[in-house]
């Protein structure tokens, strides 16, 4: 197979059929073979219905229907899962990614990088979403690679670097994070973007708020799920030694110079307290980095490009 394209859904009833009629009408001037994936994740119109029509009238479209919304990630997931595509593209569902972009993106996958992230410069949303977009990417540009919009759905990729992502949650935001830190060639290009006609956007500010947890602990799972007793170990070392010293301190005024440790009763709190959170934080290091040690021991901590000979 040539080529796959990868559509999330979630109620887009409105959308699907000229979605489908764009998309097929540049896959066929592009390519020889091609496969359609639509993921239906618990919609509450008739996307299904939409859906299972145009698989019944085009043996192109494959249509993967979930038993209730598990979101964007899940769905992005199901649909890798089951692209066999050569090259794999994913694409927003309601039209406001253009599928003219589609053989842009693939002949630049084909210089030599394994994905190519669409970059909506001239973006078609609310001023809010572009706001908080704005943070989300400056934020992920820290650990990841150098593009402008981590939270474009359009994208193509290679097969071997889409077999390789493992979404959860709203992780599809940080594929191009997750990618890069896996060595794999990341670029961006140009698309367009369209201004959604049917239907609602389904990332209000309590879904964007999600996400922002989502971005805090992704940057922390890039930084130290490796060794993540050195981060909270490190920390929780601090507090037990400025605990430590503080209770010294008045253990040599009381014992060396007489004075009274009741009357520096705070003080003494203190270095109790400190001493305590920084062993408990300490235990949470070692806790998390057993945590990491069962994570690490099912999947390999480094991802090959080749092998010869082997
Ligand atoms: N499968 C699935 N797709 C979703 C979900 N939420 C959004 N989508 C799809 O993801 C794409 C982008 O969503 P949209 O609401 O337009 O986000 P926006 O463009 O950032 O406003 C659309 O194709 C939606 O149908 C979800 O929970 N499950
Ligand atoms: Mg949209």
């Amino acid at each position: 197979m040539e080529i796959s394209v990868v559509f999330p859904v979630y109620n887009e009833a409105k959308n699907l059929k000229k979605l489908h009629e764009e998309t097929r009408e540049v896959l066929k001037n592009n390519f020889e073979e091609w496969e359609e994936i639509y993921v239906e994740d618990g919609s509450e119109d008739n996307s299904y219905r939409v859906l299972e029509k145009l698989s019944e009238d085009d043996d192109h479209v494959k249509v993967i229907k979930f038993r209730r919304n598990f979101g964007q990630s899940a769905a992005l997931m199901a649909g890798f899962d089951h692209a066999e595509g050569d090259v794999v593209v994913s694409m927003d569902a309601d039209l406001q990614n253009d599928p003219k972009d589609i053989p842009k993106l693939v002949d630049k996958l084909k210089e030599g990088y394994d994905c190519v992230s669409g970059w909506r410069k001239n973006r078609k949303d609310s001023i809010g979403k572009r706001f908080s977009s704005w943070v989300q990417t400056h934020l992920s540009m820290r650990t990841g690679p150098d593009i402008h919009d981590f939270g474009c759905t359009l994208k193509a990729y290679r097969k071997e670097a889409v077999k390789d992502i493992n979404l959860y949650g709203e992780g599809h935001r940080y594929i191009p994070a997750k990618l890069y830190k896996s060595g794999y060639k990341i670029t961006e290009m140009e698309v367009n973007h369209r201004p959604r006609k049917h239907g609602r956007t389904k990332y209000g500010t309590g879904r964007l708020f999600r996400g922002f947890y989502d971005l805090i602990f992704s940057y922390f799972w890039n930084q130290f799920s490796v060794r993540p007793l050195h981060f909270l170990g490190g920390i929780g070392t601090v507090f037990m030694s400025v605990g430590f010293f503080i209770g010294l301190y008045r253990v040599i005024m009381k014992y060396a110079f007489g004075v009274p440790v009741l009357p520096h009763l705070a003080q003494l709190l203190l270095a109790v307290g400190l001493l305590l959170f920084g062993f408990l934080l300490f235990m949470f290091g070692i806790l998390a980095e057993m945590l990491a040690k069962t994570y690490y021991e099912e999947r390999k901590p480094y991802v090959v490009e080749e092998k010869k000979g082997l």
